[in-house]
């Protein structure tokens, strides 16, 4: 028997400085981002935490579906309300970085990557996806929604999803979801402040941990797949993705431009 996710000592695990010091629990939802989108701006602090334990309409990036488990992983949504008006992919990417920091720490010999634009893999299995929604009042930004979905205890999947894994399926040890989450948002409260800072590390560690960086790839831009191969430079302070074309001309490509074909 799965046992429901306990709030109360998730927060009490919870060592942040303000990332889920706001935080709600619904055991059941529709989606995490929706609700938290669908809050007044006064309801919503910075860094809330919103998180259910049975999603019935987890939605990925168009309109495509997140299936888990209920009580088996995290599914979970960060409201923020930054300064920038910008480079929101790169946020998303740090939340990927502090996935993949995150899990790492459960064994060295993972083999763990931030795949273009918003997935974890693990042991070349996608583990968690991101989903980050953006609302703006006139050309305000209200908030900046991130959907977050891990796969942390659920150890059998649809046949569909067979790209998919687990935590648990990989180091067959049941997670103790309450303190995975209280440690990641830690991290990802440390990677915001250096998204905030564009500090260089940043960009440099998600570098570091992309599928396909310094490879020859294949592109799909704007859902035509190009002719060429194209050397993958990594991603830029924007969140760009920067590719060295064969006649040693650099182009960019933006987050809803492009996809990679890395096989
Ligand atoms: C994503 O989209 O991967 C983003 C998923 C974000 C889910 C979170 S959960 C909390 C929050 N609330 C929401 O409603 N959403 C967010 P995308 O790259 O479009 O990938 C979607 C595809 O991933 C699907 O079409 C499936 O092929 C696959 N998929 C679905 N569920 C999966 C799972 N549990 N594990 C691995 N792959 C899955």
């Amino acid at each position: 028997m799965s046992t429901k996710f306990d709030i109360s000592y998730f927060q009490k695990e919870l060592s942040t400085q303000w990332m889920g010091q706001s935080s709600l629990f619904v055991e059941e939802l529709e989606s995490t981002n929706s609700y938290l989108k669908s809050l007044p701006h006064s309801k919503v602090d910075h860094g809330m935490l919103c998180l259910t334990d049975h999603q019935t309409q987890g939605r990925g990036q168009y309109e495509r579906k997140w299936e888990s488990e209920s009580r088996k992983n995290l599914t979970f949504s960060l409201a923020f309300k930054p300064q920038a008006k910008e480079r929101f992919h790169v946020l998303t990417l740090a939340c990927a970085l502090a996935i993949v920091d995150q899990l790492e720490e459960f064994d060295d010999d993972f083999k763990l990557c931030i795949k273009w634009p918003n997935d974890v893999l693990l042991n070349e299995k996608k583990v968690a996806g991101l989903l980050t929604e953006t609302m703006f009042a006139g050309n305000k930004l209200d908030r900046l929604v991130i959907g977050i979905g891990i796969n942390v205890n659920q150890t059998s999947f649809p046949p569909d999803l067979d790209e998919a894994t687990s935590v648990k399926l990989e180091i067959d040890t049941t997670i103790e979801r309450e303190q995975f989450l209280s440690q990641l948002l830690r991290r990802i409260e440390y990677k915001y402040n250096l998204w905030q800072r564009q500090h260089r590390a940043l960009i440099k560690g998600i570098n570091r941990n992309i599928l396909g960086y310094g490879q020859w790839v294949g592109l799909q831009v704007n859902g035509e797949i190009l002719g060429d191969t194209f050397k993958m430079l990594g991603i830029n302070e924007k969140g760009q993705l920067l590719m060295l074309n064969h006649d040693g001309g650099i182009e960019s490509f933006s987050y809803e431009q492009i996809r990679l074909i890395t096989d």
